[in-house]
């Protein structure tokens, strides 16, 4: 998988070199690059945001400036009708979407990739938004399966509506998504745990892939994962469930549904509210 990140601060994402991310690049089964907006600027300032029309507090990033650089990174040809910066431009025709197997076109003759990095894959262009829908697990679990995701990280109050709506009439599959119902300072942070969610569950990515089978917020029965314990049996006073020490495998699979049904419960009795009933067992009712 291959994911451009645009930001107005590129060292965010400096992080993504550790741990099992790190790994996943060195193995050349991820590759995550983060460019700087600013680059694609022409003016002696760089800038990137302008004041929003019809007034109001705060900046807005200017649709200019974006596109630039979201065309380069999509291959897509930059249309002369855009070229204007004063926004007298002609209104943009809708176009039918990618083919299957749509492959950009190269911005630079040395832009080979490794044979490990799907890039016959039609890209998908992201944009984090606090004023978007939730993202999911099982939106993790649809882009997981992408060949190149492309962010496009916001600052001050958002970037022009005007960014996302052109590149889905140019047939790209655009997504805005928020990450929780607070507000952060921009998009980075959004943007990298969409990425963690998402590249975790990539076929290869983890050492034990069981280990996503049984997570909380997994599957048609989601719910909230049952508590973990390791030694010592007792610590502190305090003692480990007994009936997992019991070696009863039945009787531990019970326990750990009983809790992670009744944590959910009292947690997030919304969770509930959409379980599929199909997903109950007899003695999960019981529950
Ligand atoms: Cl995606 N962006 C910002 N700025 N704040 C957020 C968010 C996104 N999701 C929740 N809060």
């Amino acid at each position: 998988m291959k994911i451009d990140i645009v930001s107005v601060f590129p060292e965010y994402f400096d992080v993504f070199g550790l741990s099992l991310m790190g790994k996943a690049q060195a193995k050349g089964l991820l590759e995550v690059k983060a460019h700087n907006l600013r680059d694609w600027t022409h003016d002696v300032h760089h800038s990137v945001d302008d004041t929003p029309v019809g007034g109001g507090a705060g900046m807005v990033m200017k649709p200019e400036v974006w596109a630039e650089c979201l065309d380069e990174l999509l291959g897509l040809n930059t249309p002369d009708v855009c070229a204007g910066g004063n926004g007298e431009t002609d209104a943009v025709t809708p176009q039918s979407g990618p083919e299957p197997g749509w492959e950009p076109a190269e911005t630079s003759s040395s832009m080979s990739q490794p044979a490990t990095i799907p890039a016959s894959d039609a890209p998908v262009l992201i944009f984090p938004n606090p004023s978007a829908p939730l993202f999911t697990q099982s939106d993790a679990t649809e882009l997981s399966h992408a060949g190149h995701l492309l962010f496009g990280c916001g600052r001050y109050e958002g970037y022009d509506a005007r960014i996302p709506d052109y590149y889905r009439a140019q047939g790209i599959d655009v997504r805005e998504y928020s990450i929780g119902d607070y507000v952060l300072n921009g998009g980075e942070v959004a943007v990298s745990v969409m990425v963690e969610a998402i590249t975790r569950l990539m076929p290869g990515f983890m050492g034990n892939p069981d280990s996503i089978v049984e997570e909380s917020y997994t599957g048609e029965g989601a719910l909230l994962e049952h508590r973990q314990y390791t030694k010592p049996a007792v610590w502190r006073g305090l003692a480990v469930p007994e009936v997992l020490l019991s070696g009863d495998h039945g009787k531990v699979d019970r326990f750990r549904r009983d809790e992670a049904l009744a944590r959910t419960a009292e947690i997030r009795p919304d969770l509930i509210e959409a379980l599929d009933c199909k997903a109950l067992d007899k003695a999960d009712r019981k529950t």
